[in-house]
């Protein structure tokens, strides 16, 4: 099971400094397989900076080591190796890095079908449901024990991007992993109660703002896609910030008889995040990836300019087509 690790477990025990990387906007799997890897490699004696372009959510701010991510490289290099986790491109590691001209090598890990292999070296799975998964398996094969904050952070990295093991990545492996991690102290009431009973209330105010804009359409008069618009002017009147709509965007899935879910984010003028959801039958990386972003099979998404009008005729008429295309459906 480790020779995938092998060129990648050299450059370790080559390596004396090393950085962490995830991507922008980062969540429970950016952020646990970061800092599960950060301390992973400083257990056995690396000198590691962990990055990220932007801010932790406050959500996953328990994980141990949260505190020790920095926000900026300006004095941070040379480094000899640098790890890139659940990252699908370069760019989405943010400006900050991009800029950096003294990462070392770069090693690509990462889950995301879609990934465009921009390491020196990739170790790209994507049935594994998260990056924390092979993050797992890299210690594993380089004999790395897990201490309880690793397991932590492994373990919230696996919980997180499986939906609290619903999705169809959650496999034996991934129950096997969490099942080893809990063993090695991970809580996992303590991290549900952390992670999903703990939500500020204007979180709720805008939830609701956003609920009121459901529309429910499909082909044939079939309701079979689910739309929800969340505007920067809901952000302000509810007073939430942006990472609190995280995840909006299953309530219109969550519907009975709906295939596909939509979430239009509002994140500039004539600037939409788009977030696709699928049950199964419509691959929403597919349709991601005709607008140049990318996902799962599932849960898929991507940035585009227009208006709110133009963008939702157009992601609309794509996913129809896909629902078209099922099997046992007759084109219209
Ligand atoms: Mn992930």
């Amino acid at each position: 099971m480790g020779a995938r690790f092998d060129e990648v477990i050299k450059e370790i025990n080559k390596g004396r400094r090393f950085l962490v990387v995830s991507h922008v906007s980062p969540e429970g799997d950016a952020i646990g397989s970061l800092l599960g890897l950060a301390l992973a490699l400083r257990s056995i004696g690396k000198d590691v900076v962990a990055y990220l372009e932007d801010q932790v959510p406050e959500m996953f701010r328990f994980l141990p080591g949260a505190d020790t991510i920095v926000h900026s490289l300006d004095v941070m290099g040379p480094f000899d190796v640098t790890f890139a986790v659940d990252c699908g491109q370069k760019e989405r590691l943010g400006k900050g890095f991009v800029a950096l001209k003294t990462p070392g090598m770069i090693i690509n890990m990462d889950h995301h079908a879609t990934n465009d292999r921009f390491g020196a070296i990739n170790v790209i799975e994507p049935e594994a449901s998260a990056a924390g998964e092979l993050v797992y398996d890299l210690c594993a094969a380089a004999g790395i024990k897990f201490d309880r904050e690793m397991a932590v952070n492994l373990y919230v990295a696996i919980h997180t991007d499986t939906g609290s093991f619903r999705y169809s990545s959650s496999s034996p492996a991934a129950f096997m992993k969490a099942g080893e991690l809990v063993k090695a102290g991970a809580d996992p009431w303590d991290v549900s109660c952390r992670v999903y009973e703990n939500f500020p209330a204007r979180k709720y105010k805008l939830l609701a703002m956003v609920l009121s804009t459901l529309e429910v359409t499909g082909l044939d008069g079939r309701g079979e896609i689910a739309s929800l618009v969340v505007t920067l002017d809901m952000f302000k009147k509810s007073g939430a910030e942006t990472e609190l709509s995280d995840g909006f965007v299953n309530y219109a899935r969550g519907i009975e008889g709906v295939e596909a879910g939509v979430l239009f984010r509002e994140c500039g003028v004539n600037e939409y995040k788009v977030s696709l959801r699928s049950k199964g039958a419509v691959n929403v990386a597919a349709i991601a990836s005709a607008f140049n972003g990318g996902g799962h099979k599932n849960a898929a998404g991507f940035t585009v300019k227009g208006s709110l009008e133009e963008i939702r005729t157009k992601v609309m008429a794509a996913i129809r087509s896909a629902l078209s295309a099922m099997p046992g459906r007759v084109a219209n």
